[in-house]
Formats: structure tokens, C-alpha cells, sequence
């Protein structure tokens, strides 16, 4: 377990107040213009050196990314930052506690990330559902002005940098990079076609970076502590501590900070009092949020929670939102939810997403109830294969990959009702009847 002196939030639940005075307490803005003094390219390298990459669920390096960013803006043309704040993956909560309990964190890592790509702003876009948050995040931003940390001269650095602080207004889809910028630019947010990265055109045409909260809160205390300090936690490839975000059939349901690496079975013995009715009573796991396929009981058990090792298994880390199924969970009712979670959230802009999502729902709902032909499995296997890969952005795939997953390792079971033209003795699902 994590000892208490090396967890980067300590206030994640909440004990003490978000606000200024007591975030300096916890050291938060502590002589912040000496680590801008490192200099620009230096504070990248450290990010580089500490091997932590994104926490939003792509896990691309940070230190790589940051160096994207021209290094000479031009007056008319500046740098940006974005933070990436919507937390809406289904099982995703990490963000939503630092911003409610830690949110100078952020805002400190705002201002040395942006210093360090050559920002002259952030904009941090919150997801439109984080009401009391977003007023949180409100209140911390008007008091790191007041206290001359951001804004002229932010912190006494001598370097300019605004905080900006955007509401979603509830689609999913808004936390796609690029769907973001043209959120922000005041347009219908949908995903815009990469290449261009957003570090060669983002907003407004702009060089921008866009990172999530996680990742860019993180950075004051790398720097403050120490490139090997967060690489020691971990493996290759897989360095720091994690914000986990255990929901579903364990005994104690937690967001809690750990090590990179750890097994399933340590993660939810140590913080979660086990699984509901133990663990002879595990079904799955959705390790990722909600766009990474389920891994069974026997798979997950003792897989290394971190990028390869819930690779090696099939799936992937995504936010490490994880998602424990006992064996009372109707297993294909919990996927064709999240199908329909797709459905409902596809922007509509590609043919293979807007039509895809919908039939593949419809398809799992008749294979929910038993309504189907053994050969339709194979079917909707082929159209998820049409549609991974073949779409603007990664709502495509994220759709695809869940109903691979319940093929993969239920299929039994999805020929099982088919056979028995049984639902499970479940009420159709009324919350997905449109
Ligand atoms: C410059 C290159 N930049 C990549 C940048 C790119 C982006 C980052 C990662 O999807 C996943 C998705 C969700 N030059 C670059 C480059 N970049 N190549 O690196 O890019 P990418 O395309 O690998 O990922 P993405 O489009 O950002 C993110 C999955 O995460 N997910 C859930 C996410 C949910 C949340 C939330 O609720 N907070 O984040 C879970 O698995 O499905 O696959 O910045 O520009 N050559
Ligand atoms: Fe929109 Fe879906 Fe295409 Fe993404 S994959 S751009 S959500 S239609």
C-alpha cells in the first residue's frame, strides 16, 4: 500500500477545505517561481524523465506531448493550454474529486504546464453535470488572481497566464480533444479529423495541448519532489501513482491513490473489503471506464492494474475507473446498456458510428431477451469489426470493444438464452426504450 507521505492528493476525501489557505498548508503553491525558474525546457524534462503519461485513459507520455508545442509562439498565433476536465466516461469520478476537494492542485499545474509550453492561457473545460464543482473551481480560480498567482506576473514569475474556467453542457462526446475545441470555439461539439494534432492547429487554429486534470495536477509535485521520486513507483513503462475509482460489487466503493501496478486482488483487499460475497462471487471487471472491454474472474484476479498489464489481458487501463460484476449481475443487460450509452452519446457525424451504435443496440437488446438467431452472434461480431478503426474519432471503437469483450468470454451464455428464449427473468430494460 502507499504510505501516507507519498500520496500526491492528500485531501482526495475531503478532510481539510479546498481553499487557498489550507492548500498551502498542504504545500500547494509553495514558492512556485522557483520551479518556474528551472526553465521551460527543463521542467519538460522532468515531466519526460518521471515517465508519467496521460491520465484521460490514452495514456500518451506527457513530457512528449508538452514538447509538441512551438517553442517560439507567434504574438498572433499564441500557445494553448486546454484541460480536459468532462469527466463523463461511465465509472469515471477522479477529476470531480480533485476539483472538489484539491482544486490549487490544479490550478498550480495549470500555470507550470502552461509556462512550460509557452501558454499564454488555460482553459479548463468542465463537464456541464459538476455544478457545485464547477462553482468550486470558480471560487479557487478568483482566489489564485487575488493572491497574484495566476494572472500579470502570476506567482512573481514575471510571465503572464490567464485561467479560464468553460462549462460543458452535457454531451459526452465534448470530452473528445478535438470535440472540446470546437466546443470552446462556440460550435457543435463534434470530433474533428486528426491529423492535424491539436499541438499543430487546436483552438482557434492555435498551437494547444490538451491534457486531463489528472495529469496536469500531478506536475507541481513531480517537480516539487522529484522525476525519481514518481518513477519509483510502478514498472517500465507504467511509472507513478494512480487515482483508482472502484464501483460495483465490492464491500467498501472508493476513489482511491495508488501505485501503478498493483494487482486486481491487492487494489480491492487493501481499499474496497473485498468483493461482495467474495471472491469465489466475481464474475468481470471492467477495469478502464466504460469503452475498455470486461475482463472475466479467472483473467483479472492477478493482473497488474496499469497500461500493459490489462493490455496483456485484453482490455486497457483507460481512466482505471474499474467496474466490479458479481455473478447476480445480468452480465449481456450491463453491455447492451453501455451500448446504448454509445448509441445515444454518437455525435452522428460518421456513417459507421451513427448507424453502427444503433444496430448493434438493437441487436444486443434481442439477444438480451433470447429474441435472436445463434448466427446473429457472429454477425454483430463482424459489424463491431466494421466499426472499430473505421470512424473520425475513438467513440467508434469504444462502442465496439465491449460487445467484443461479452463475445470473447459470455458467448455461452448469449446462445444459452437464445436456446432458452430467456431474458434472465429480468423486465425489459425500460430505461433504454426510446
Ligand atoms: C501529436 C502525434 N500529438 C497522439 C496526442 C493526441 C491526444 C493524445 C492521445 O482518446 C482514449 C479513448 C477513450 N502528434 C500524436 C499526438 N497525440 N499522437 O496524444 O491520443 P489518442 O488518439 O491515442 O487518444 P484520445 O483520442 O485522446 C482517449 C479512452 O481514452 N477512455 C476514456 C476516456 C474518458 C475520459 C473521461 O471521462 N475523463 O477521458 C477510456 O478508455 O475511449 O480511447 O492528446 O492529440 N503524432
Ligand atoms: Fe461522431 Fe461517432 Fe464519428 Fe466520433 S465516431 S466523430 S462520435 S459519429
Amino acid at each position: 500500500m502507499l504510505a501516507d507521505k507519498d500520496r500526491i492528493f492528500t485531501n482526495v476525501y475531503g478532510f481539510q477545505p479546498w481553499n487557498l489557505p489550507a492548500a498551502m498548508k498542504r504545500g500547494d503553491w509553495d514558492n512556485t517561481k522557483a520551479l518556474m525558474a528551472l526553465g521551460q525546457d527543463a521542467i519538460i524534462d522532468v515531466i519526460k524523465a518521471s515517465g508519467l503519461r496521460g491520465r484521460g485513459g490514452a495514456g500518451f507520455p506527457t513530457g512528449t506531448k508538452w514538447s509538441f508545442m512551438p517553442k517560439e509562439p507567434k504574438a498572433d498565433r499564441p500557445n494553448f493550454l486546454v484541460i480536459n476536465a468532462d469527466e463523463s466516461e461511465p465509472g469515471s469520478c477522479k477529476d470531480r474529486e480533485i476539483i472538489r476537494h484539491d482544486p490549487h492542485k490544479l490550478i498550480e499545474g495549470a500555470l507550470i504546464a502552461g509556462f512550460a509550453m509557452r501558454a499564454r492561457a488555460a482553459y479548463i473545460y468542465i463537464r456541464g453535470e459538476y455544478i457545485r464543482e464547477a462553482e468550486t473551481l470558480f471560487a479557487a480560480v478568483a482566489e489564485a488572481y487575488d493572491a497574484g498567482l495566476i494572472g500579470k506576473n502570476a506567482s512573481g514569475s514575471g510571465y503572464d497566464f490567464d485561467v479560464f474556467v468553460h462549462r460543458g453542457a452535457g454531451a459526452y462526446i465534448c470530452g473528445e480533444e478535438t470535440a472540446m475545441l470546437e466546443s470552446l470555439e462556440g460550435k457543435k461539439g463534434q470530433p474533428r479529423l486528426k491529423p492535424p494534432f491539436p499541438a499543430g492547429a487546436g483552438l482557434y487554429g492555435c498551437p494547444t495541448t490538451v491534457n486531463n486534470v489528472e495529469s496536469i495536477a500531478v506536475a507541481p509535485t513531480i517537480l516539487r519532489r522529484g522525476a525519481s521520486w514518481f518513477s519509483s513507483f510502478g514498472r517500465e513503462n507504467n511509472k507513478g501513482t494512480k487515482l483508482y475509482q472502484i464501483s460495483g460489487h465490492v464491500n467498501r466503493p472508493c476513489v482511491v491513490e495508488d501505485a501503478m501496478g498493483l494487482t486486481f486482488r491487492e487494489l480491492i483487499e487493501t481499499h474496497c473489503g473485498g468483493i461482495r460475497g467474495g471472491w469465489d462471487n466475481l464474475l468481470a471487471v471492467i477495469p478502464g471506464g466504460s469503452s475498455v472491454p470486461l475482463v472475466p474472474a479467472k483473467d483479472i484476479i492477478d493482473a497488474p492494474m496499469d497500461f500493459d498489464g490489462l493490455k496483456a489481458v485484453g482490455s486497457g487501463l483507460g481512466t482505471a475507473a474499474v467496474i466490479v460484476m458479481d455473478k447476480s449481475t445480468d452480465i449481456v443487460r450491463a453491455i447492451s446498456r453501455i451500448s446504448y450509452f454509445y448509441k445515444h452519446e454518437s455525435c452522428g457525424q460518421c456513417t459507421p458510428c451513427r448507424e453502427g451504435t444503433g444496430w448493434m443496440w438493437r441487436v444486443m437488446e434481442r439477444l438480451r431477451t433470447g429474441d435472436a438467431e445463434i448466427a446473429e452472434i457472429d454477425t454483430l461480431h463482424q459489424v463491431t469489426k466494421q466499426v472499430e478503426g473505421h470512424t473520425i474519432c475513438a467513440l467508434g471503437d469504444a462502442a465496439a470493444w465491449p460487445i467484443q469483450g461479452l463475445i470473447r468470454h459470455f458467448r455461452p451464455e448469449l446462445e444459452r438464452r437464445i436456446n432458452e428464449r430467456s431474458c434472465g427473468g429480468l423486465a425489459p430494460m425500460q430505461e433504454a426504450a426510446e
